[in-house]
C-alpha cells in the first residue's frame, strides 16, 4: 500500500464484538488504510481475542493489524504492527522483540518527546492530541493545526495526527502535508462506517 497511514481507523474499546468487527469490515470497505486495535480495560484475554476477529477481517486485505500499548499481544496475534504510549515498554527494547519487520509507532505528547523520538527505533509518530476530543479524556497537549505544522517541521518521521479529528477539520489537517490521520469515534460512532470512511478519504484528495 503505497501510505498505509492516510486514514487510520482505531477502534473504540467501549464497542462489543459484534460492533467491532462491523466497524472494521465496513471501515476497511471504505478505504481505511491501517487499523489498531486499542483496549484499555486491562483484560489480556478479551484483548487477544478481539485482535484476532481483526486480523481475521484484514487478512488478505493489505490492511496492517497494529496493536495499542502491548507487546505481549502483538506478538501472541502476530500483528503487523505496535503503537506504544510514552509509558508502555520503551521502544528499543519492543524493538528487539517484535522484530525489524514490524511496524513501530510511538504517541508523542511534548516537544521534547518529539526531539528524543528522532534518536528512537520506531516508523512513525502519533501525535497526541491535535484537538481535544471526549474520547480520550487525559490527553497532555492539545497541539492543533499550528503545533502539527511546526512538528512536521521538527521531525523527519512520518506523522499520524489523532484527537479529535472529522470531517470538519480534515481539510486545515490535510493542507499542513501530515502523513496521515488517525480517527475513532468519526468512523466507529458513524451509522454507516463505510459511508464514514469513503467520506473522509474523499476529504483527504
Ligand atoms: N489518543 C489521543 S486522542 C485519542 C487517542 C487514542 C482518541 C481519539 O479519538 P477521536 O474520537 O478520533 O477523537
Ligand atoms: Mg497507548
Amino acid at each position: 500500500m503505497s501510505n498505509p497511514y492516510k486514514l487510520y481507523l482505531v477502534t473504540d474499546d467501549q464497542q462489543d464484538l459484534a460492533t467491532l468487527e462491523h466497524v472494521v469490515e465496513q471501515g476497511v470497505a471504505g478505504g481505511v488504510t491501517m487499523v489498531q486495535v486499542r483496549e484499555k480495560h486491562g483484560d489480556v484475554r478479551a484483548f487477544i481475542e478481539r485482535a484476532q476477529r481483526v486480523k481475521a477481517i484484514l487478512s488478505g486485505t493489505g490492511v496492517p493489524l497494529i496493536i495499542n500499548d502491548r507487546v505481549d499481544v502483538a506478538l501472541a496475534v502476530d500483528a503487523d504492527g505496535l503503537h506504544l504510549g510514552q509509558s508502555d515498554m520503551p521502544a528499543e527494547i519492543a524493538r528487539q522483540l517484535i522484530g525489524e519487520d514490524k511496524i513501530l509507532g510511538l504517541s508523542i505528547e511534548n516537544e521534547q518527546q518529539l526531539k528524543e523520538a528522532e534518536h528512537l527505533p520506531i516508523d512513525y509518530i502519533g501525535l497526541s492530541a491535535i484537538f481535544a476530543t471526549p474520547t480520550k479524556t487525559n490527553t497532555k497537549k492539545h497541539w492543533g493545526v499550528e503545533g502539527l505544522k511546526s512538528a512536521l517541521e521538527t521531525t523527519k518521521l512520518p506523522i499520524v495526527g489523532i484527537g479529535g479529528i472529522n470531517e470538519s477539520n480534515i481539510p486545515e489537517l490535510m493542507a499542513t502535508g501530515v502523513h496521515g490521520l488517525a480517527l475513532v469515534s468519526a468512523i466507529c460512532q458513524a451509522d454507516d462506517p463505510k459511508a464514514a470512511a469513503q467520506h473522509l478519504l474523499s476529504l483527504m484528495g
